[in-house]
Formats: C-alpha cells, structure tokens, sequence
C-alpha cells in the first residue's frame, strides 16, 4: 500500500521536468522531492531525473563576430536547449583566464572571461536559464590555477611570501626535479622557478600550478568563491580532477608501471576525504545544488567512497572506464561490446541505492560520440547516433549530453599539426614527433582518433558560412566541413533526426520513473554486438535492445524474456515483440514488457 502511494506521489514532479513549466516547477521548488523515495530505496532528487547538457563556450554560439563563442550566444540559444527537453547546463569555465588551457587555467575566479562578455553577461544568462525553468551548473577548477592568478604571481615571489603555501614548492634534488612525476600535458610535472630556485608542482601545463589543499587558507579561498557563485544562484558544480586535490606529502618516486597511468597515483589522495567533506559542511550542505566529480584515476571500487550520500561528499562521479575504452592514455585501442557491457554492470553492482552515477560517453576532452562509440560513416552515422542515445537516457544515473552530439556531429578530419589548437596534442608533438621518437603521419592518425579538438570545433547550426556559429569571417577553431549535412537547422526541418529522437528519448526518460531509478540487469553480457538489459520498478518493466552492429541480426530473446509492446525504436519496425527479434544493423529499440 505504502509503496504504490510512494510511486503515485513520484509519477507527478517527473512530468513537471518535461511538460511546459507551471508555476511549481523545479527550478524554484527542487527540494519537493526530498522527501520521496522509490520503490527499489533510491531517494528521490532533482539532479537524478535531470538531463545535462555540457556548453563549451569557446565552440557554442558567438554573438559578436569575433570567432570565439560567448555568455551573450548561449542565452541566445536556449530556446533550442528548452526544446530539447534538457534540465540542466554545464558550462565549461567562464572566467578569465590566459586560455593556456581553454579556460581550465583560471586567473580570477570571480572575473567572467574577457572574450566570453562581463559579468552583466553572466547575470542575464543565469536569469534566462531560471526563467525557462533550467538550471545552471559552472566548472569548478581548484585543483590548479592560472600561473597568472594574483596568489601564484605573489607565491613565485619568495619563500616568505604569505601566499607561498598556496601552492606546492620544493627544491629539486641533484640539479633536477623533486621527483619523477609527470604531467599529463607532457614532460615533468614540476617546473623549476627562477625567483626562489625551487620547483614548483603542476599535473597539467606549466601554466597550471597546482594549488596546496594542505593550506587551510588556501580551502577557505576555495569555498568563498564557490559561496561567491552560489549566492548568485548557480544550481551546483562539475569538481574538475577534484580527487587531485590531496597530494601524498612524500612526494615519493612513482614506479616504471605506476608512470603509465599517473593518474591512479594521484587521485584519492590521504585527505581526498577529509577535504570533501569539510567542502561539503561549510558550503554545498547550505545550499540545494548538484555536485559531480570528474574522477580521473578513480577505480570503480572507489567510487561508492565519493558518492554514497551518508558519506556527504559529491552526489555523483564521472568514472572514466567507459568513456577512454577507446584509448589508452592517448593511444588508440580496438574495443568490444562485452567491454563496455561489463562496465555498466559494474558500475551498477558496486553502486547501491544510496549512491547515484552519471551516464556519459563524451565531453570537451574526448572525441565525438557517434565517431568514438558508433559508426559516423554516411550509411550509419544517424542509426548509431540514436542508438547511442537509446542507451544514453535508459540506463542508470544522469546523463551528460555533450553540445553537437545531439546532432550526430562527428570527428574532425584532421590533416596536420596546424589544425590543432589543444596544448595537450602541441606538447606532444613537440615531445615525440619534433625529435624524431614518432612519425608524423602515426601522431596525426592516432590524435585524429583520440584528440580533444574533435569535440571542440565550433557547433553546426545552420549551412551558411561557419556553420552560423559567427557572423564574422574567421573562427577560432576550424568549423567540420561536414556543416552543410550536419546541422541544427536542417535537423530541426526533419522529423527523423538525430536531434528529434534525442528530443524524443530525453521525453520518455522524464516520465518513466522506472527508467530512470529502475533495476538493472544485462541480459546477455557474452553477446558480442547486443547490448540487451531491463529497467525495473515496481510493476513497471522496460527492456532496451541494442544492435551495436552494421550486421543486421536475429536475436533470440534469453529464456522467459517477451519483449512486449515497442515504446521507441530508432528505426521504422513495424515487429510485433516475439521471441526472435529481427533486428537492422544499429538498430535500437525500447518495449514495455
Ligand atoms: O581533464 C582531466 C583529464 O585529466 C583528462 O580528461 C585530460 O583532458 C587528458 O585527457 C589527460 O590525459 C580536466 C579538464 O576536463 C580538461 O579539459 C583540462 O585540460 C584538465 O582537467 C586540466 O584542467
Ligand atoms: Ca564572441
């Protein structure tokens, strides 16, 4: 009785996320749901029936003609994110900054970025997401900063000056650096400082030093700013490589194989914890706001410890298992199906009904989904694109849409070294290819498969010159010539794009409690192109087919398994649910059972 009350309850603030907004819509009252829980014991919150949809400012609209997108563009393309049926943006950072990084070297917290407008800019996007009852959450960066940022410009100054300890000095051992750490943008991950003679730490660029969370002032810094945009009425924060924050002070020589993968040495440091949830008490606790860690170098094993909620730390975690199946560290790699299959069903087994995850297969740092995980050759590239979303917006946890991939955009076709704009691929190249340890034609093969300018060329609205990302005669990065097929116009024109089924799932998924909180089982984890699973609640009971194949195929259904009556499918089946489904290549389907 008490349960059936429970999903009666559950089924009306659901509907209010998708449905035009009434005046009790979940911008203003998101904490309503607080008090609900599902049948299967999950707690009930905003941010677990939310969609997001990742902006990358630089690439997403550009308003003023100079190439480069901007605060004012994005409120000029909300309309077109509402329509998509989407709660929630993540923005990539928006504050000043040198863009040695894009961005992710932040040089004033509280300034908004030259290029992207001014505070004003911020103040009325903010009021635009709220008035179309969406949310907005910002890129919280406070595992380095800006070398340029006032603290690091005095802490370079001397040993005593009172900011020194706001970042991570040492002297260097034998005339060479403290240890052998590296950084992920290549070579040591310590620069030596003129000034003091020391070194300093910096796990990204030069230009990225990181900062001392041993420091308490330096915490204390860290959450006023984050008090700074809440007060604002920012709905939350996306933590980058926040498990880096804590350091082990031995600052001990990693091993051979430990320098392969430097990153499961770096995160979940000694106070890792102790720093989250000192976070959590003094400043996300106050506040109804969203929390997802980027966990580079987290292990799915640890991933409970950073998002079970008694433990109050973040809400949930981008685990990096599914998205770099593609790559390792860079290089690109040959994957399967049951791969990726046994990535979801650990990720579910090892997350019980008080910690939530995130569903994502692409971001600013990887490269497109269709490409990566589908197939983007003309025949395929819209089947598998919807495909992909299919299992984006049925399996467990948030999803994350990346700007583009609502439109299937693909790959940039990649030439030489001049067509890259990211300091990840220049120091590469200027570690291995100028050298001579690689050739120029397997760097460039490679990085065009695994490269993070893939995902940040400019957004295709339309087919006219720049794809009308700029009214202006350049763009910052090249626009994918693939424009004048690809783009948001031409999709919004045809009711069989990949942006109206995304329009469609994201729909389904808002008023289907049982997708959202429901069971999860892989059906067939050894099928080497199926992804078949159920989503269960209750009563209600949901199995998702997927044919991640350019193969057409029969699929017998695992016994006492009926597929029931089709709810949507990527492609035009007129079967009845049988035994034996006749499936398309990349063919997707979702039945109620
Ligand atoms: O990325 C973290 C990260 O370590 C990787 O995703 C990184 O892009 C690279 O692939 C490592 O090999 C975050 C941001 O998302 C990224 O854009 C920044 O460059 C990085 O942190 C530094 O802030
Ligand atoms: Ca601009």
């Amino acid at each position: 009785m008490k349960l059936h009350r429970a999903l009666l309850l559950a089924a009306i603030p659901l509907a209010c996320l998708q449905l035009p907004q009434p005046a009790i819509a979940t911008a203003e009252t998101p904490t309503s749901q607080s008090d609900q829980t599902t049948e299967n014991g999950y707690h009930r919150r905003w941010w677990k029936e939310a969609v997001v949809y990742q902006i990358y400012p630089r690439s997403f609209q550009d308003s003023n003609g100079d190439g480069i997108g901007d605060l004012k563009g994005i409120t000029t393309r909300l309309d077109y994110l509402k329509k998509l049926g989407i709660n929630v943006i993540w923005l990539s950072p928006h504050y000043d900054s040198p863009n040695a990084d894009n961005g992710y070297d932040i040089r004033n917290y509280r300034k908004v970025m030259a290029e992207f407008g001014t505070m004003d800019d911020f103040d009325a996007l903010l009021k635009a997401v709220k008035q179309r009852h969406m949310k907005l959450v910002l890129d919280l960066v406070v595992n380095h900063s800006s070398d340029e940022h006032q603290w690091f410009v005095e802490s370079r100054k001397s040993k005593d000056n009172p900011y020194r300890d706001y970042y991570i000095w040492r002297p260097g051992k034998d005339g060479k650096a403290t240890n052998n750490w590296t950084s992920f943008f290549s070579g040591s991950a310590w620069k030596l400082d003129a000034a003091t003679g020391e070194y300093y730490l910096h796990y990204f660029a030069e230009k990225q030093p990181d900062l001392n969370w041993e420091n308490p002032k330096l915490r204390s810094e860290v959450y006023d700013l984050m008090k700074f945009w809440l007060d604002k009425g920012v709905d939350g924060f996306r933590m980058d490589v926040i498990p880096f924050i804590s350091k082990d002070q031995s600052f001990s020589d990693l091993t051979t194989s430990q320098l392969a993968h430097p990153e499961f040495k770096f995160a979940m440091g000694p106070r890792l914890h102790e720093y989250l949830q000192e976070m959590n008490a003094k400043v996300l606790s106050k506040y109804d706001v969203m929390t997802v860690g980027e966990a580079f170098g987290v292990t799915l094993d640890q991933t409970p410890s950073l998002v079970d909620e008694r433990r109050n730390e973040l809400n949930m975690v981008f685990n990096f298992s599914a998205v770099r199946l593609d790559q390792d560290n860079g290089v690109a790699r040959h994957w399967t199906i049951p791969e990726l299959k046994a990535i979801y069903s650990e990720q579910d087994q090892k997350l019980n009904n008080h910690s939530w995850n995130t569903i994502f297969l692409s971001n600013h740092d990887n490269p497109r989904l269709v490409s990566s995980f589908g197939d983007d050759s003309s025949t395929f590239r819209v089947p598998s694109a919807k495909l992909l979303a299919t299992m984006l917006f049925t399996l467990k946890g948030t999803p994350f849409v990346y700007q583009g991939d609502e439109l299937g955009m693909t790959n940039y076709p990649f030439k030489g070294i001049d067509d890259f704009d990211d300091i990840q691929v220049r120091n590469e190249w200027n570690a291995k290819v100028i050298p001579g340890k690689l050739s120029k034609e397997t760097f460039i093969a490679n990085i065009s498969k695994t490269g993070r300018d893939n995902a940040r060329t400019p957004m295709q609205w339309d087919n006219s010159p720049h794809a009308g990302f700029t009214s202006g005669d350049k763009t910052w990065l090249a626009v994918n010539p693939n424009y004048a097929e690809i783009n948001a116009a031409q999709e919004a024109a045809d009711p069989n794009s990949v942006y109206h089924y995304y329009q469609q799932m994201i729909a389904l998924r808002a008023k289907t409690p049982a997708l959202i909180y429901g069971d999860f089982k892989d059906l067939d984890p050894n099928s080497a192109t199926i992804f078949a699973y159920t989503r269960k609640l209750g009563k209600a009971s949901y199995l998702v087919v997927l044919n991640f194949s350019a193969m057409p195929a029969d699929y017998s259904l695992p016994s006492r398994i009926r597929a029931g009556h089709l709810v949507i499918g990527n492609l035009a089946s007129h079967e009845k649910g049988g035994k034996t489904l006749q499936l398309a290549p990349w063919e997707a389907r979702v039945y109620k059972q």
